[in-house]
This record gives structure tokens, C-alpha cells and sequence, in this order.
């Protein structure tokens, strides 16, 4: 759909929102990585500790010689401890964001010069025929991150079983995903004191400004992040701070003060739900991996 007819009828529902697609112009991914390194934002160093804590036993599960295939591959930074120590016979990068992407993959190429590169820029939420282009082999799908988590719990379930097809009966999906814990912590690493995530909150309305030609003042909209515990998820928000009138494709939207327009779900998981999830597809959680506070997970799902 045409982006400024999915934000008008998006912003249109009973429960404003706005796509979580809608952070990451080059401003929007600057601000993700000072993110990942924010003392309060633990899941991108809990996931490198289970790497470095648990890779020999990682690479042994993995098996040497596979296709590696990295939805949503960003910088290709979390992937070098698996290039480094399973020798893939080929790695495939995957990104929306197609600049990014080459000069990413690049690098990754330059720096492991007998391993073969493809990177694809393609929005892999789609379809996946692109993957007949690829060479034969015994597929990995790498999806690390918690980025599950954005999806609600049956988009979830269609994506797991999407990649089930993708890695066939021999292959399998190495999952990262973040674990539902106290309140506190979570709140914290989505609501941090030097208000970086603030900010990256708020340039969402700056992208669809720029996408959509709307008239958002982000400046007067809150940034607000809770943990609903029940349904496992951080609930990330815009509060309008004032009476907001907006102006996209032709259209006046009126938002009165305090209304709220929700930008984020990030969904937390538990063994449990990992495992649902992997039987849902047909598969099985074959082995898993915890970082040492036990905050995070990843997971090898291979066909049951
Ligand atoms: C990139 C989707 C995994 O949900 O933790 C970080 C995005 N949002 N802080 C997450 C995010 C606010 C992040 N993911």
C-alpha cells in the first residue's frame, strides 16, 4: 500500500499507531546504535555474552558449511562471532535499507575473503523468491535481536513457520530473543536517562514527515515506554502533548492533548513461548543459550 494511505488509515483506528518501519531512516539507525550501547539498554550486550560464552557449543550445534541467512542483517556486526568460528560456506545478508547494505556486506566480504557474500536488498516481510538464486546447501536462518518481538504473537507464529519453509527439513533458525523479566529492568532499557530512545521515539514522526510530505511537530509529542506484564510486551507511545492538528495526503487529522498514537510493541518471551513457537512451525527447540544474568536467549530451532 502507498505509505501515506497506510499512515492516514493507521493514524484512523480507534487506537492510533504508526509502523515501527517508520524509525529507521540514517537518523533513526544512528540513534538505534547509540541504543545498543545505552548502560541500561542490556539486550544487545546480553546477546554478545551468550556468544562469547557459549560459541564452541553454538559452532558444535551448527555444524560447519552452511548457507547463513541474516533477515534484516543492519550492519552485519552480530553475525562475525558465527563466521568467524563455524566456516559457512556462504552468507547471505538481507536488508530493507539497500545503501546500508552493500557497504555493510562489503566489508563483511573484505574481511572473510573465502567466504562468499550475497546480499539482497529486499523486504524479506514479503516474500522470499529471491532465495532461488542462492546456492545449494544446509540453510541457517540467523535472526537475532529480540526484532521477533515487533511482530504481535500470531505474525510471530506466520513468520517462524515462513522460515521453516525457508531452511527445509535439514536446516534450522538461530533465534535471539529478549526474556520476560521484572518491570523495572524492562522499563528502564526502553526509557533511559539520557533520553536516546526518547528521541528515537520521536524522529518516527520526522521519517513520516519525510515519507508522507504529514506535518508532525515531534517536539510536542511524549515519548512514553511501559511493560504491560500480561501480555509480555513493552508498549512504546507518543503522547501529544497539546491539541495537534496534522495535515497528510490532503487530510486533517485532529489529536487532542494526551491522545496517543502507539509506535512500538516489544514483545518478551519465555522458554515456554519459545517453545510454542517453534512447535507451531513443526519444529523443536533443539538446544538454547542464556547470558549469564539469564536476560536473554537465543535458540536453534530445527524441524521437529
Ligand atoms: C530492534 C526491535 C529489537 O524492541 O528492543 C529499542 C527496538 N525500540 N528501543 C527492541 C527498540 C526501543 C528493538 N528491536
Amino acid at each position: 500500500m502507498d505509505e501515506t494511505l497506510e499512515v492516514l488509515a493507521s493514524l484512523s483506528e480507534e487506537l492510533p499507531r504508526l509502523s515501527p518501519k517508520y524509525f529507521y531512516d540514517s537518523r533513526g539507525s544512528e540513534l538505534f546504535e547509540e541504543i545498543t550501547a545505552l548502560p541500561e539498554y542490556y539486550l544487545t550486550r546480553s546477546e554478545a555474552e551468550i556468544f562469547d560464552r557459549h560459541l564452541d557449543d553454538i559452532a558444535q550445534a551448527l555444524g560447519s558449511g552452511d548457507i547463513i541467512i541474516e533477515p534484516g542483517s543492519g550492519n552485519c556486526s552480530k553475525v562475525r562471532p558465527l563466521l568467524q568460528r563455524t566456516a559457512p560456506s556462504a552468507y547471505i545478508p538481507i536488508d530493507i535499507a539497500g545503501d546500508f547494505l552493500w557497504a555493510a556486506a562489503a566489508n563483511t566480504a573484505l574481511e572473510y575473503p573465502n567466504l562468499g557474500v550475497t546480499a539482497i536488498a529486499a523486504d524479506f516481510t514479503q516474500s522470499w523468491t529471491f532465495l532461488e538464486e542462492i546456492p545449494k546447501g544446509r540453510r541457517i536462518v540467523f535472526y537475532p535481536g529480540s526484532t521477533l518481538g515487533n511482530f504481535d504473537p500470531s505474525a510471530q507464529q506466520d513468520f517462524i513457520r515462513q522460515l521453516a519453509q525457508v531452511v527445509g527439513t535439514q536446516g534450522g533458525i538461530l533465534l535471539g530473543v529478549d526474556l520476560h523479566k521484572d518491570s523495572a529492568t524492562l522499563q528502564r532499557a526502553y526509557d533511559d536517562a539520557a533520553g536516546v530512545t526518547a528521541a528515537f521515539n520521536r524522529n518516527m514522526l520526522a521519517v513520516v514527515n519525510a515519507r508522507t510530505g504529514a506535518n508532525f511537530e515531534p517536539k510536542e509529542w511524549r515519548h512514553q515506554a511501559r511493560y504491560n506484564s500480561e501480555m509480555r510486551r513493552i508498549e512504546m507511545e507518543l503522547v501529544a502533548q497539546s491539541t495537534q492538528t496534522v495535515t497528510i495526503g490532503g487530510q486533517t487529522l485532529k489529536f487532542s492533548e494526551g491522545t496517543i498514537i502507539r509506535t512500538e510493541h516489544s514483545h518478551k518471551f519465555t522458554m515456554a513461548s519459545i517453545q510454542d513457537l517453534a512447535a507451531a512451525a513443526g519444529m523443536t527447540v533443539t538446544h538454547h543459550w542464556l547470558d549469564s544474568s539469564a536476560r536473554f536467549c537465543l535458540a536453534l530451532l530445527q524441524n521437529a
